[in-house]
């Protein structure tokens, strides 16, 4: 399979976006949004197909797949169960998330070869088998390769990585979800998920001085919240849509990920344009020209969002984000005053650029312009400074354009182009579990234990010229719009802000492809192997099909109070390294949540689930708001399967795990009265009765036994289709699949 996005791939996905287009503007009689254009575009059916935002599940025809190396095993172990020999759709397998961040570029890589040799065998072959492209480690992180490389304006694709809206930047709809999702569309499947409602963020005037595209979505997230944006696309707008670059765009919707949209779009604009041409896509940049009223929205469009943001970015300040959730945001200007109030250590620890987000061009750019200030007046960073390049080529780029020297002068280290620090592959020797500390970084996510497994260590979140003016300060209450740094020489300056930078290498990209192997055409014959003892790989087995019988008297594993994200359910750093060992993995789960009962993180949980499926009983977790935040990794589904997880009960869920739940056979289920959560006591049985009429729709009774004796029957309610209700019947939705439909 040609792994590449053609013209002639493109042509015909613009075919389809226009006659899908004039059917449902006809039926509607109205304008259409970009976002709906782009899905009536790829939908499997338009005649079938109801359309009902927030309500109907739309089938879809992706135009490509791309996985990550943390989840891609998963993925890959599940296709290989579904025994299909090749895939149907465009896909390709990046490793980025493996690779531990520790001394710099080249002995960090050689490193990961040696301790993530049987993976990166795996995967290899496996791509090799059913017809995947594979990006080596070191060749990139997974949303900047397919920037750089496959996604294209008007085109859709998902991702087994929540950022995958990245790509988003470049005017293509890009939605994150599980490993089994991904099986499906490479199966040949359409792909279903609820239809998005949408918001339309209005952009106007031009960001200036030390203002970033970051403090776009920095803002956008405090005002959504963590779950604001949940079954929603959000779609930029407005005429200040074109004053942001691809990349800058890119960080956009990258970082949506956080207010839980399904995703985020920007209308195609020359920026775009601009990005294709530089990375050797000219035709693709002709073509989308020629289709401009397909990559727009109609006019009079704005009518048709369900809710409108504005955003003037004359009048945005850099903001700075954190400790422990992405959208607690405020401008620098307060933040002084904050780290006083909330006792946050004023001292930076470390200052981190780059990572999936941040670490384009035009990023490293400004971020250059602000050493080149610190290097004139002979000062270096007063803290560790760790630059994460996105891709070989960006590396490539700023080693020839000497950005790489001039970071390095000012006394910061280039890692490899991975995801590192951001998820966990941090080997800190200054810092030890239980040091309350404070760093600044250019990531996405600042949940606890993140970075570096300390659950002390504060995250927050700012823009590169930000990070990079913070890190020479080494204090996080610097203002560099009202503080003074002080030169070698004593002298007192204030720094300016970065002047406005090339978008695009003036020469060029420095194209570097080492790090890519196509597939061969030889498929069938390789062998997909795992050793039996290995450490790292287990063959998956499938998960037993519903036995029929209720719920009855479910012991409660966990009753989790407060975030419970994914990396409190399965949490990541030297966890990454079981990602395709279902068992092994499975002790890490729940180790990062907070007990309601104790306030505390939770004790043993999977030694108490392995205990109770010894003894064949099925237990239950409940859990708060937005449970299941963050990213896509449908361990934090699949581990709580594994050791007998029959339903989880929360609040409200977030959408990526919501699905992988149902995918793997667990009920999902949602608290008809939120306050009922109150009701739920440590040593209660959990019975969950009426599964056998378990209908779209309808709500489940609920019955809480205290161990006083006493009881509460309680209402539960669930957002399974028919096609759900069998994947939870049938053990899994891979089961169905497997069957070959049901
Ligand atoms: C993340 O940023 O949380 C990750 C690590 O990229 C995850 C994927 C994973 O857990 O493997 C994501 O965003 O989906
Ligand atoms: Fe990697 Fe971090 Fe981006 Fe996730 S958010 S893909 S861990 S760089």
């Amino acid at each position: 399979m040609n792994v590449a996005t053609t013209t002639e791939r493109v042509t015909h996905a613009y075919d389809k976006i226009r006659k899908n287009a004039d059917i449902l503007r006809k039926r509607f009689s109205r304008p259409l949004t970009l976002a709906e254009k782009i899905l009536a575009g790829h939908l499997d059916n338009i005649e079938t197909q109801d359309w009902d935002p927030g309500k109907s599940i739309l089938a879809l025809r992706v135009d490509r797949v791309a996985m990550q190396d943390a989840t891609a095993q998963m993925a890959l172990l599940q296709f290989a169960q579904a025994q299909i020999p090749r895939v149907a759709v465009p896909s390709t397998v990046h490793c980025d998330h493996l690779l531990q961040a520790y001394v710099g570029a080249d002995k960090d890589k050689e490193n990961a070869l040696t301790v993530n040799r049987e993976v990166y065998d795996f995967l290899h072959s496996a791509a090799n088998k059913f017809g995947i492209g594979f990006w080596k480690p070191g060749s990139g992180i997974i949303h900047q390769v397919v920037l750089e490389n496959y996604a294209f304006p008007g085109g859709l694709m998902i991702g087994t990585d929540s950022h995958t809206p990245n790509a988003g930047g470049l005017g293509m709809i890009a939605i994150g979800v599980g490993g089994a999702d991904a099986v499906d569309a490479m199966a040949g499947l359409p792909w279903e998920v609820k239809h998005p409602k949408r918001i339309g963020v209005k952009l106007t005037g031009k960001l200036t001085g030390w203002a970033a595209p970051k403090d776009v979505i920095l803002r956008v997230c405090q005002q959504l919240t963590v779950k604001g944006g949940t079954n929603h696309i959000v779609e930029y707008f407005g005429p200040g849509v074109s004053s942001i670059s691809c990349t800058g765009k890119g960080t956009i919707c990258n970082m949506g990920a956080e207010h839980g949209a399904t995703t985020s779009v920007f209308p195609y604009d020359e920026r775009m344009g601009t990005y294709l041409r530089a990375t050797g896509r000219a035709d693709l940049a002709e073509l989308a020209e020629k289709n401009r009223d397909l990559l727009t929205p109609d006019e009079g469009a704005e009518e048709h969002y369900d809710r409108i943001i504005e955003l003037d970015l004359s009048t945005l300040e850099p903001h700075i984000t954190g400790p422990r959730t992405p959208d607690l945001a405020r401008p620098i200007s307060k933040m002084k005053a904050e780290v006083e109030s909330e006792g946050y250590p004023n001292e930076l620890s470390a200052a981190l650029i780059g990572s999936c987000t941040n670490s384009s061009y035009e990023d490293l750019a400004r971020v250059i312009d602000v050493a080149e200030q610190a290097k004139a007046a002979g000062i270096k960073v007063q803290t560790q400074l760790l630059i994460s390049p996105g891709s070989e080529q960006i590396t490539a780029t700023i080693d020839r354009d000497g950005f790489s020297k001039t970071l390095e002068e000012v006394g910061a280290t280039i890692l490899t182009n991975a995801c590192g620090p951001c998820i966990g592959q941090w080997r800190r020797d200054n810092i030890t579990k239980g040091d309350k500390n404070s760093i600044l970084n250019t990531f996405n996510r600042n949940f606890p234990g993140r970075n570096d497994g300390n659950p002390d260590t504060l995250s927050f979140i700012a823009s590169p010229e930000i990070a990079m003016a913070l890190g020479l300060a080494g204090n996080l209450s610097f203002n560099p719009m009202e503080d003074e740094l002080e030169s070698r020489d004593g002298k007192k300056f204030r720094l300016a802000p970065p002047k406005e930078a090339a978008e695009v290498p003036q020469n060029g990209f420095v194209t570097a492809e080492e790090g890519y192997a196509a597939p061969g055409e030889d498929g069938d014959k390789v062998e997909l192997t795992v050793a039996e003892d290995s450490k790292r790989l287990q063959l998956l087995a499938p998960f037993a099909a519903w036995d029929g019988n209720n719920f009855d008297r479910c012991p409660l594993l966990l009753k989790a109070k407060g975030k419970c994200t994914t990396d409190h359910i399965s949490p990541a750093g030297v966890w990454l390294a079981y990602r395709g060992h279902l068992d092994k993995i499975s002790d890490n789960m729940f180790l990062g949540a907070i007990d309601a009962f104790t306030g505390e993180r939770t004790v043993e949980p999977s030694k108490r689930a392995r205990a109770f499926k010894a003894e064949g009983r099925r237990w239950i977790v409940v859990g708060d708001e937005n449970y299941g935040e963050g990213s896509s990794r449908e361990h934090a589904a699949m581990s709580p399967r594994f050791l007998g997880a029959a339903a989880v009960i929360v609040r409200s869920f977030a959408r990526i795990h919501e699905t992988n739940l149902k995918k793997q056979g667990i009920l999902p289920l949602t608290f008809a009265e939120v306050a009922d959560y109150e009701k739920v006591r440590q040593d209660d049985e959990i019975s969950v009765r009426g599964l056998g009429n378990l209908s779209p729709g309808a709500s489940v009774e609920c019955v809480l036994h205290h161990s006083d004796g006493t009881e509460n029957e309680i209402q539960l309610k669930h957002t399974l289709t028919e096609d759900q209700i069998n994947w939870f019947k049938a053990g899994s939705a891979l089961n169905i699949l497997k069957k070959g439909g049901d």
